[in-house]
């Protein structure tokens, strides 16, 4: 093993702070220093101007789902008062968007069901396309004290990860077979006669279309298709079964699909069939992604809800926001930010204004954004970082990092809402988020006056029923209240759903219906000549595009690799840190091998951590979930080979 320091491979590239506002020059065509009011009359002028040439649908507003409540309320009032559209989405769309639109379509609420507490007051936990030891790892620390406290665990994940060494058992499912897998448990608990049916009976519908639908998929060809031994199969169905309590959590092993909304139902089925929801322990868990994406979402910075997760087509929900705002809402949709990328290249969307997102990097089949991005008469990034996307930009903005020089609040995945408080200034001319986007607003004719982020919340509380009974103080006097929390005199239970166990069919309202849900493949297939399937995602020690995790050295951290199969390594002869050249349908690139024993052969795996060095997603497959508009980043079809020279020589 030591030559697996010499894979550590090229130094990340480091970013520099924003500390001054940056305008294209009009001559040169460089970004420039600029003063506020120059920049600010640059990225407003631009505003109206196409707007006033094309419409208020030719903007799109990109929300930051790193930066605060208020500010994402706050920037959502300016897409849907100042400029009159409701194009607003933010980075959910690129992971859990379809969590919220499978659990919103089975129990009218977007949000997870349970507590991060109620993994520790469980019997069995499972681990469904999580690496949760790496990507939530404050959360795993409640799975330790669940498993401490004599909880089961089950990891289903295609590589044998850091999260599935802590499991009972792991099932190493073949890349997209979520779908059969889910089926056949569900097949196998049903044959077994262990199915809830009292609860089915009561709280769902849809049920005998669902039983139909998995009878197909015995143990037999469910191991076929997923690579996960009957026997396996069979024992998370009937641990899940009669568990008493079961806490199921996923995350982007599930959502990061083409058909990645049926994935989401796939599961949520399973905890209608045994009861799993709307009891303290059992329940639904989508660990979210960034700080505050659940935030960002929960504000209406999405293009289908008004603040407190309203829907935008109701017209009472809109007269309320019409009265609060004195506006007139568009009564439909807005495009999502996948639709918004392809109505770039439609011509029909002309304007960004992008706080906090580098879609330069993040996206899948990344060069073709940054095309489209080139396409846009108007962008304007406000950042903390001079990102790849800030280079794009006719107009950069230096905003204040959300966790520590801002203040406001944050939404985790459990729906715990909490105080973040400012600690230090933000350096140099950097500003306030809410503060640029009011001083935008004053340029295009609304002058919204906030004396602090207090002032934005109890605006929000009076339109959002599920924020309205927390105030400042009782945040801080609970440390962090979850929603629905309706009124100021009491709290609400830590779960979700309590409803559908009610006796009384008045109080358990409508029934949680059954998503009958059909297996569909990777769309990138593999064939002769891109016979290895890559997924990508994260490590423990980098965060996302890198821009924010770039900046440290540590021993741990060894910069992008390849991670191959020994088996595969030794079928194409590669070395530990040998290079090696990985090849798309899309593009390619070259990184060093990293030889891991957790993965199965015919499987290997990239981060998207280190894009300036090894930029991942210029292979990525820009297929989506026609629901949620989320990509396939789990599932691309490439093709590896050693280069002549090693990267340490
Ligand atoms: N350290 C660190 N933490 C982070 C982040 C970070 O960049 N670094 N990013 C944050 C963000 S934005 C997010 S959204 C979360 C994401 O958190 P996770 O979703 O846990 O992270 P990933 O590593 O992207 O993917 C999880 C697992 O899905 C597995 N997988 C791949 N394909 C499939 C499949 O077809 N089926 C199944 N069942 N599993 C599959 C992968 O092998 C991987 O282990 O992490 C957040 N936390
Ligand atoms: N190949 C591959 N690609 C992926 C994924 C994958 O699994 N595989 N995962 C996808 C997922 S889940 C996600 S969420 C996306 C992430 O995609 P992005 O959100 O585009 O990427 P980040 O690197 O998280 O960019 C965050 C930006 O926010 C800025 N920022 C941070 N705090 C603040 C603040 O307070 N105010 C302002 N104004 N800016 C701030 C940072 O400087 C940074 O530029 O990537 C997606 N891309
Ligand atoms: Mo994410």
């Amino acid at each position: 093993m030591k030559d697996r320091n010499r894979s550590r491979s090229r130094t990340p590239k480091v970013y520099p702070r924003i500390t001054h506002p940056l305008v294209r020059d009009t001559k040169n065509g460089e970004l420039r220093r600029a003063t506020w009011d120059e920049a600010l009359d640059r990225a407003a002028g631009g505003f109206a101007r196409t707007t006033g040439a094309h419409g208020p649908d030719a903007f799109g507003m990109f929300s930051c789902a790193r930066s605060t409540n208020e500010m994402n309320y706050v920037a959502q009032k300016f897409t849907r008062v100042v400029i009159g559209t409701n194009n607003v989405d933010s980075c959910n769309r690129t992971c859990h968007a379809p969590s919220v639109a499978g659990l919103s379509a089975a129990f009218g609420s977007g949000g997870g069901t349970s507590s991060y507490q109620e993994v520790e007051d469980t019997d069995l936990i499972v681990m469904w396309g999580s690496n949760a030891r790496f990507a939530h790892p404050i959360f795993f620390q409640h799975v330790l004290k669940g498993i401490h406290n004599g909880a089961r665990m089950y990891a289903i994940d295609p590589r044998r990860t850091s999260t599935a060494e802590w499991a009972d058992r792991w099932l190493g499912l073949n890349v997209g077979t979520d779908i059969p897998l889910a089926h056949a448990v569900a097949r196998e608990i049903i044959h077994a006669g262990l199915a809830n049916t009292a609860f089915i009976e009561r709280a769902t519908s849809g049920y005998e279309e669902y039983a139909a639908e998995v009878e197909p998929w015995t143990l037999t060809v469910a191991e076929q298709v997923t690579g996960v031994p009957a026997d396996a199969i069979r024992e998370l169905a009937h641990a899940y079964a009669t568990a008493e309590r079961a806490q199921l959590c996923w995350t982007l092993g599930i959502t990061e699909h083409h058909n990645a909304t049926d994935n989401v139902r796939a599961l949520i089925n399973l905890s209608l069939l045994t009861g799993h929801v709307g009891r303290h322990g059992s329940g639904l868990q989508p660990l979210r992604g960034q700080n505050n994406v659940q935030g960002g979402g929960d504000m209406g910075a999405i293009p289908n809800r008004l603040p407190g997760f309203q829907d935008i087509l109701e017209p009472a929900t809109r007269a309320k926001f019409e009265a609060s705002w004195n506006t007139v809402i568009q009564p439909r949709y807005g495009l999502n930010l996948t639709e918004m990328l392809d109505a770039i290249e439609q011509g029909r969307l002309k304007a960004v204004y992008c706080i906090g997102e580098n879609p330069a990097q993040s996206e899948a089949d990344c060069e073709h954004t940054i095309q489209r991005l080139k396409m846009l008469d108007h962008l304007v990034v406000q950042d903390i970082f001079l990102t790849k996307t800030a280079e794009l930009a006719d107009v950069v903005l230096p905003a204040s990092a959300s966790w520590c020089e801002s203040d406001g609040t944050a939404t985790n995945s459990e729906r715990r809402v909490q105080r973040v408080r400012k600690a230090v200034s933000p350096p140099g001319e950097a500003r306030d988020d809410i503060a640029i986007i009011c001083d935008l607003a004053a340029r295009l004719g609304h002058n919204w006056k906030y004396a602090d982020s207090e002032e934005v919340w109890n605006e929000l509380r009076a339109v959002s029923p599920d924020h309205y009974g927390m105030t400042y103080a009782r945040l801080e006097e609970h440390q962090g209240i979850q929603w629905p929390c309706p009124s100021e005199d009491r709290l609400e239970p830590t779960y979700l759903h309590a409803r559908l166990w009610e006796k009384d069919p008045a109080k358990r309202g409508m029934p949680a219906p059954f998503g009958p849900v059909k297996h569909s493949p990777p769309v990138d297939l593999l064939d002769e000549q891109y016979p290895i399937r890559l997924t990508t995602g994260r490590r423990l020690d980098s965060y996302n595009t890198g821009v924010q995790s770039s900046g440290f050295a540590s021993p741990l951290r060894r910069g992008e690799n390849i991670e191959l199969s020994p088996e595969d390594a030794a079928a194409y002869g590669i070395a530990q840190g040998e290079e090696v050249r990985i090849a798309s349908r899309r593009g390619e690139v070259t990184a060093p091998a990293w030889i891991d024993p957790g993965l199965r052969p015919g499987l290997a795996f990239m981060t998207m951590h280190f894009p300036d060095e090894v930029d991942t997603n210029q292979l990525t497959i820009e297929a989506t979930c026609p629901i949620a508009g989320t990509a396939e980043y789990k599932a691309t079809a490439v093709r590896v080979e050693k280069l002549a020279v090693a990267s340490w020589t």
